[in-house]
């Protein structure tokens, strides 16, 4: 495919309906429409511009004075667009992954950019054909138009009008920027699938990608508006020419009008972004490093701290969950329960197929309950459960291997489970795993025994410690007392822990992520807190310090714990942890088969 060509010609009906700028100049035409590239500049114009649906609403009139004809077109304009034929569509700068289309990586909003200097050519290859005039112009009309407003506003439209309040009491006077991030590039031309940045997310409901939230500072907090791409519906031949945003290609979007419906927020075209923030006085605050674009536009800040502020803000709100996202997590973690019950079943095909088939049956459940799996599944069988992040999940399952298992299910409304189980892959431990799982249980105990409000964050955690120390002196592993070891500049146990006992949960995995120290390990537990309990022990194939026969175990048990008005509830009980208990849920489900259906709530 072609790069960077900076014009194409484009037949518009007269009478075409849609966006009303278009079908203005639509109505003078009759004829073509001379389009360009991102960034490229407006032929007869010389305006610079930035994408060609802009060029559309801001240039038709200069187009409807000197529109040329096709057939006296100046410029050995080609009448077709490529890349229309399915699977090799033109003109997004990134389409939607696995469409097979093939973009112009500079033609973001519209037409394909085919060349100005390349004449249509006959018998273009079979990937690549080209699409002549006729056919844009008749897939442009005779489409039937109804409503797309959704049918009520989202159950949760007052709590992110709320969030915003609370964030806009932080901020007095200054204006704030959270974007949702970009999609990423996976390979050359496809791109995973978005997911929404968290901190815009809670503050809006909003999901697709490139939105913007602007909190505008006025006299009388702040006024809050979500910049967002409008629909490429049959109102403009985007729909089918854009392969990015194109509805023929990507399927409805919600647009300005829907979302400000929904999300019970005012909305604005993305377009208008740029000339909004230009003209902001005062302070601006950007949350950086999600959308590139938003942090070139809003600049370098002059107050780094100030900006890091509003992300510690956001992350500090966010630590006490509302009735509504404790139900969110009660779900994903329910539906989590559900998709290690199916990885139990999938056990005998594991053990002919490895990994893998314990990653993809957990991911199966994942996507049919809910989003996606907040996090990679990590499906780590014998050894590999000793390497932490162990998610390339291509290893074997043998039977006399424990399988550590750490995956969580992200809900619809994108708040994450995230739980591990170890378990005997032949359903019994042996008398060796037992007596490691054991020592973790316990301290997995202890650790969850500390959860009320009030403890320290890492009460938990050194509980845990605590265990863990005297088992692994017991067990004549570590090579001092295990009051030694705790000391907190000798900290030898740590050889085999490796990692901290709890983090907090929400939308993220490891939620709120940029509080504050004294907010977060080094603060206090409250009610609505939620976070996990997840001691482990991992003694590595290759260490000498083990003894022979314990060399290559790992154990992790993580349950997802909310904090309540007078301890705590854990929320994954769902899946035992006791090892009898255990053994015997596995027993209950062998030989059943996968049931996909998600129980009636
Ligand atoms: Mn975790």
């Amino acid at each position: 495919m072609p790069q960077g060509q900076p014009t194409a010609a484009m037949l518009v009906e007269s009478g075409h309906r849609g966006r009303p700028a278009l079908a203005e100049a639509a109505d003078g035409l009759r004829g073509v429409v001379w389009a360009h590239e991102r960034g490229g500049v407006c032929p007869g114009i010389g305006r610079r511009d930035r994408c060609i649906s802009r060029l559309w609403l801001k240039c038709t009139p200069s187009v409807t004075t000197g529109a040329p004809a096709l057939a006296a077109a100046p410029r050995a304009a080609p009448a077709t667009l490529h890349g229309m034929e399915h699977g090799h569509p033109g003109p997004g700068r990134t389409p939607a992954s696995g469409s097979g289309a093939n973009p112009d990586p500079d033609a973001r909003d519209g037409v394909t950019a085919e060349a100005k200097a390349r004449p249509a050519r006959e018998g273009s290859p079979a990937h690549h054909p080209p699409t002549p005039a006729a056919l844009i112009e008749m897939m442009s009309r005779d489409w039937d138009t109804k409503s797309t407003l959704p049918d009520h506003p989202h159950p949760a439209a007052p709590r992110y009008a709320s969030r915003r309040r609370a964030l806009s009491a932080r901020f007095p006077g200054i204006h704030l920027v959270i974007p949702t991030g970009a999609p990423k590039v996976r390979a050359n031309d496809t791109e995973y699938r978005f997911r929404p940045g968290s901190d815009h997310y809670w503050l809006t409901g909003h999901t697709e990608p490139g939105g913007v939230l602007l909190l505008h500072a006025g006299a009388e907090g702040h006024q809050a508006t979500l910049y967002l791409e409008p629909r490429n519906d049959r109102s403009s031949p985007a729909f089918f020419t854009n392969s990015r945003s194109g509805e023929l290609w990507v399927g409805p979007r919600r647009g300005v009008p829907e979302t400000a419906f929904l999300l019970g927020v005012e909305c604005a075209p993305l377009d208008r972004l740029d000339g909004d923030v230009r003209e902001l006085d005062g302070p601006v605050l950007l949350l950086r490093g999600l959308d590139p674009e938003v942090d070139s536009l809003v600049g370098t800040s002059r107050e780094p701290a100030e900006e890091r502020r509003l992300a510690e803000e956001l992350s500090e709100l966010r630590l006490v969950k509302d009735d509504h996202e404790i139900r969110m997590l009660e779900r994903a973690v329910e539906a989590t329960v559900r998709g290690f019950e199916d990885v139990v079943r999938a056990l005998p095909e594991a053990m002919e197929q490895g990994e893998r088939v314990v990653e993809g049956v957990f991911n199966l459940r994942a996507r049919v309950e809910g989003n996606d799996v907040g996090y990679d599944t990590i499906a780590a069988s014998g050894a590999h459960a000793t390497i932490l992040h162990w998610t390339r999940n291509d290893g074997q399952v043998r039977g006399g291997d424990l399988l550590l298992l750490d995956a969580g299910v992200e809900g619809d409304e994108l708040y994450t489970a995230d739980v591990t189980r170890t378990l005997p892959v032949s359903g019994r431990f042996t008398p060796e795993q037992r007596r490691l799982y054991e020592l973790v249980q316990r301290a997995q105990e202890a650790a969850i025994a500390e959860v009320r409000p009030g403890a320290a964050f890492l009460d938990p955690h050194r509980a845990a410690m605590r265990v863990l120390a005297a088992g692994l002196e017991e067990l004549g592993i570590l090579p001092i007392s295990s009051e030694k070891a705790l000391a907190e500049d000798v900290q030898a146990h740590r050889r085999y822990t490796l990692h901290g006992t709890s983090h907090m949960l929400g939308l993220d995995v490891h939620d709120c992520a940029q509080a504050r120290e004294e907010d977060y390990r080094g603060g206090r537990l409250q009610p609505g807190h939620v976070l996990t309990v997840e001691p482990g022990l991992y003694l590595q194939p290759d260490d000498l310090t083990v003894p022979e026969e314990l060399r290559g175990i790992g154990i992790r048990i993580e349950d997802d714990v909310l904090v309540t008005e007078d301890g705590c509830r854990v929320l994954s009980r769902g899946l035992p942890t006791d090892p009898d208990e255990l053994e015997r849920w596995m027993a209950g489900l062998r030989g059943q088969e996968m049931q996909l259906r998600r129980p009636l709530a």
